[in-house]
């Protein structure tokens, strides 16, 4: 389990009363070498880039390849997660992302996405119908509108005003399943251990900085009008350019709950490593929640040096990672064996 006290003994921190921020290595105002570096100063001195693009799922290999073109030619991090997810997006295999997406009970199908750039400038669509490609509008959001986040309808019309086209995002396949659940399930929204598969990406570009992006059609068979995590800065997505980046996917209401992707930064803000502060927001959820039996949520951190991280309630969830010139899927560790 992670303490505090751990936190601050890696950083020599445990003088009593430390903030998050402003921090000294010593807390003696009469200390004579003084005040020596800000915990942000710390990450800097430390920082050496990296490059790396982490995401969830087994679409993250593909997804990764398209950003990694990006990234190996110089290139932004912001454009390459948004260049990454939109392969999920495209492809109607992906059932719980973009095209093909499972729909909601009344068989819509409904899109939640936000991306977060180097400055921490964020966008993000929610309750979106209609559109292929989410991440796309999130960034337009980010870039071309005063606003974080657009909803339902008023996303669609902005969405529109941009030059994105509507198209049905129920394939075949995607109806037939949902027309099968609807005669099975009582018009239940369900929420289990395996009816998702958001993506959630990370990179890191040559320049050392980090951006992230997520995209999702959420659970699927959720009530109408539903929106989970992803589209929410903090739950779904963070990234601080100072300390690295963290996405979640799973039950969606508890990762929004526990503020879960703002806490993992944090948490290595204050100096945990990314796995141990992946591990620290999964056992947040399991104290709180009896039921975690039912539960699976799955968190992805990097720090600014390209250090990973990942931790889940049951066995199964991976991530595809691109570093080192090679592009492989990880199995998570997890706390709990099915
Ligand atoms: C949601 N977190 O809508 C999303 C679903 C998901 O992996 O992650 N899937 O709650």
């Amino acid at each position: 389990m992670f303490s505090r006290r751990k936190f601050l003994s890696k950083l020599g921190l445990t003088t009593f009363g430390i903030g998050l921020s402003g921090v000294y290595s010593s807390c003696n105002a009469n200390d004579k070498a003084g005040p020596t570096a800000t915990i942000d100063q710390l990450a800097k001195n430390e920082r050496k880039a990296k490059p790396t693009i982490i995401s969830t799922w087994y679409h993250g290999l593909p997804a990764n390849e398209a950003g990694w073109k990006i990234i190996e030619k110089g290139g932004r991090a912001v454009d390459a997660v948004e260049q990454g997810v939109r392969v999920p997006e495209a492809d109607p295999k992906s059932t719980s992302v973009g095209y093909g997406g499972k729909p909601d009970r009344e068989g819509n199908v409904t899109l939640d996405a936000c991306i977060m750039d180097e400055k921490g400038n964020c966008g993000s669509v929610c309750f979106l119908k209609n559109f292929m490609h989410p991440i796309s509008v999130a960034r337009k959001v980010m870039d071309e509108s005063p606003h974080v986040m657009m909803a339902g309808i008023g996303a669609q019309e902005f969405a529109l005003s941009k030059g994105f086209k509507k198209m049905n995002l129920l394939t075949p396949e995607s109806k037939i399943a949902w027309e099968e659940w609807t005669t099975e399930n009582n018009y239940k929204p369900m929420i289990n251990v395996e009816n998702h598969d958001t993506i959630g990406m990370l990179a890191l570009d040559q320049s050392g900085h980090m951006a992230g992006a997520c995209t999702t059609s959420g659970l699927a068979y959720k009530m109408h009008g539903r929106v989970g995590d992803s589209p929410i800065i903090g739950a779904g997505l963070f990234v601080d350019n100072e300390v690295g980046g963290a996405v979640a996917t799973g039950h969606g209401e508890k990762v929004i709950e526990t503020v879960g992707s703002f806490l993992v930064v944090e948490l290595m803000r204050q100096g945990a490593s990314p796995q141990e502060a992946c591990e620290e927001a999964v056992h947040r959820i399991i104290k709180r929640n009896k039921d975690y039996q039912d539960i699976q949520i799955g968190y992805l951190a990097m720090n600014m040096k390209g250090d990973i991280g990942s931790f889940c309630i049951h066995k199964g969830f991976n991530y595809a990672l691109y570093q080192d010139e090679k592009n492989q899927m990880v199995e998570s560790k997890f706390y709990h064996k099915n």
